[in-house]
């Protein structure tokens, strides 16, 4: 997966960093060359051996309208910037310890509460949904997710009435995460949301894929899903989440705020700045398709945004 033959398609992918990093993930595809021999036979430990199975009841809710991409593409072609500029993380994080775990809920609400992983997964409903994703990058893939609604988690602490947004944060463990050695992003990786985006029906916490205990490079042991915004919206391994009446500021918004926004909402007519977003690659089959206005979930979305047209709610 590490070293390919660059073809039409892959350019915005490959355009998807500022130039400085461009260069970078340059370097990282030479020296992962040196380990041409060893990429192959990886991919069958690509999900690592501890992961337990995660049954739960699969909702019929959102039929996802495309086939489910097939495991091994979606585990093996990632972005988890903790670990490395490449798509091929998924072997470096193997050595995220994803317990214990906390997850720490707090800010403007009134039951502040630090959840140990292993609580919440017994304190929460689980399902299962099969989603979307967009990446900002034009690729897609559609994956079973296993997890909760994220109102379900918000019920927990209790928002008080001046809280506006959610802020998710992720790990940064110096240790285990060669990429925070790039002192040039603004680590932890920030995302955010409103209160009115978080309390919807689609804004699913995951913990579990395609049937398992989340895989470190997905994400684990708990990550975010907004299935009609772009992938980067989608923090991952989280240690805290923060209702605020301030804008959180993503890290992508804070290194290029004209590329990659606070609302990022899909949207096949708003062109990135270096490409357009009028379609997208399939992982797994590799087919170009259409890509549709909030990434085809317009009749639960739509509405959270009509007094809102003023916002770039599409960068
Ligand atoms: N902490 C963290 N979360 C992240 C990212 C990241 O680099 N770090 N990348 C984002 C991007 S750009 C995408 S497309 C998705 C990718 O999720 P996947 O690897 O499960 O496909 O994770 C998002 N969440
Ligand atoms: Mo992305």
């Amino acid at each position: 997966m590490a070293i390919r033959i660059p073809r039409g398609w892959e350019l915005p992918e490959r355009l998807a960093t500022p130039e400085h990093l461009v260069l970078n993930r340059r370097a990282a595809l030479a020296s992962a060359g040196l380990g041409l021999g060893l990429l192959a036979p990886g991919m069958a430990q690509a999900q690592g051996a501890a992961l337990a199975p995660m049954p739960a009841p699969r909702s019929t809710k959102y039929p996802p309208g495309r086939e489910v991409t097939p495991e091994r593409d979606a585990t093996t072609y990632n972005n988890f910037y903790e670990f490395g500029t490449d798509k091929g993380i998924h072997r470096p994080a193997q050595a995220l310890p994803t317990r214990p775990w906390t997850v720490k809920v707090d800010g403007m609400v009134e039951a502040p509460r630090e959840f140990d992983m292993d609580d919440l997964l017994k304190l929460m409903t689980l399902e299962e949904r099969v989603y979307r994703h967009r990446c900002v990058e034009a690729w897609s893939m559609v994956v079973p997710w296993t997890g909760f609604q994220l109102s379900q988690l918000l019920a927990q602490v209790k928002p008080l009435s001046g809280a506006k947004y959610v802020r998710f944060e992720s790990a940064a463990l110096r240790g285990v995460m060669p990429g925070l050695r790039q002192s040039w992003y603004p680590w932890p990786y920030i995302e955010g949301c409103t209160i009115e985006e978080a309390a919807n029906e689609l804004s699913f916490m995951v913990v579990g894929a395609y049937g398992k205990t989340l895989p470190a490079q997905m994400g684990a042991p708990l990550r975010v899903h907004f299935p009609w915004k772009y992938g980067f919206k989608a923090g991952k391994s989280l240690v805290r989440i923060t209702l605020t009446d301030q804008r959180p500021k993503g890290l992508w918004e804070a290194i290029q705020a004209s590329e990659y926004g606070f609302w990022a909402n899909v949207n096949p007519e708003v062109s990135h700045p270096r490409w357009s977003q009028a379609s997208e690659r399939l992982l797994g089959s590799g087919e170009r398709v259409p890509t549709v206005i909030w990434n085809g979930y317009g009749e639960q979305v739509a509405g959270l945004y009509s007094g809102l047209m003023r916002e770039r709610l599409f960068v």
